[in-house]
């Protein structure tokens, strides 16, 4: 695993309707993700927060609710990952609502030949202006990043698609609308349902994921909506949907990417400290993140 890793703050919450989620960052910072990377002798360093533009007032633009904003707020940490993968660290960029993975894998997907996504989420964010029920962008990151969506989004850095539909693998779905279902057929996209996680067990969902995405990328991202976990485990979020994958489950999960040491960049995003129970959730993420980079037990 990269030594060097550079924590990117995200408070965007224009990307849906829920105040508080702009606080992601700074509740995961006050779990101590600090300390607890540093102590598994990770050189990190805290880049800050990007600046986040004010909502404006007009009306919705073509149903895509602050879609002017979620994008500028979006060109700027697509910068900043850049930067940041062009000095050779890895990305952990902190949420802030799901429309980030915009930016984030804008910023990314350029430094890999083959980049893979691992989209760890209860949605399939494969939503666009046409089939969204919601006209929140934090549910369409996924089309976008496969050149699917408004151009003021899927035009970010300049060149789209930024990814392709084989290499992806989505983990732990089971709220998925009817657009977004028609595009994981048409497109293929592997997707690990809760029906298979129960089926397969957490163990061989991830051996498959992880060798169907060695075959096949030079690089993974790790894009973890925390409501991919049961909203028991991990209540501070915007949009929690019954019958998640359970924080033993996602633990396995993280040490057994860390094990495959695949992952080259991660999101940890929909941490919203005022739906949270005395930051509960923020403590999740934190504890998923030390698993990821290598935590032990024993
Ligand atoms: B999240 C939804 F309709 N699909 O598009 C939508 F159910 O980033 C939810 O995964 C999207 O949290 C959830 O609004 C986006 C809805
Ligand atoms: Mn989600
Ligand atoms: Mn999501
Ligand atoms: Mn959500």
């Amino acid at each position: 695993m990269n030594k060097y890793i550079s924590l990117i703050g995200v408070p965007m919450d224009l990307g849906q309707n829920r105040r508080g989620v702009d606080m992601g960052p700074s509740a995961i910072r006050y779990a101590g993700v600090m300390d607890r990377l540093e102590k598994l002798n990770y050189m990190i360093e805290d880049l800050g927060d990007i600046d986040i533009p004010n909502p404006g007032n007009r009306p919705d633009d073509k149903g895509l609710k602050n879609l002017d904003e979620v994008s500028e707020g979006n060109i700027r940490l697509t910068k900043v990952v850049d930067e940041t993968a062009a000095r050779g660290h890895f990305p952990l960029v902190l949420g802030g609502d799901h429309s980030i993975a915009i930016g984030t894998l804008a910023g990314i997907a350029k430094h890999a030949e083959n980049l893979g996504v691992i989209w760890y989420d209860a949605h399939g964010d494969l939503n666009t202006g046409e089939t969204s029920p919601s006209g929140n962008i934090h549910g369409m990151p996924l089309a976008v990043s496969l050149g699917i969506g408004n151009e003021k989004l899927t035009q970010i850095g300049k060149y789209a698609p930024k990814i392709r539909p084989e290499n992806i693998v989505i983990v732990g779905a089971r709220s998925l609308d009817e657009g977004e279902k028609k595009l994981i057929k048409d497109k293929g996209i592997k997707v690990y349902t809760m029906h298979e996680v129960d089926r397969l067990g957490m163990t061989q969902v991830m051996n498959d994921t992880i060798e169907y995405l060695k075959e096949r990328t030079d690089q993974v991202h790790l894009s973890l909506d925390l409501d991919g976990l049961d909203p028991q485990d991990a209540p501070g979020v915007g949009t929690p949907v019954v019958g998640g994958l359970s924080f033993r489950e996602s633990h396995l999960a993280m040490e057994m990417l860390s094990e495959a040491n695949i992952i080259t960049s991660a999101e940890f995003v929909e941490v919203n400290p005022i739906l949270d129970e005395k930051n509960k959730t923020a403590s999740v993420a934190v504890d998923l993140m030390g698993s990821l980079f290598g935590e032990k037990l024993l």
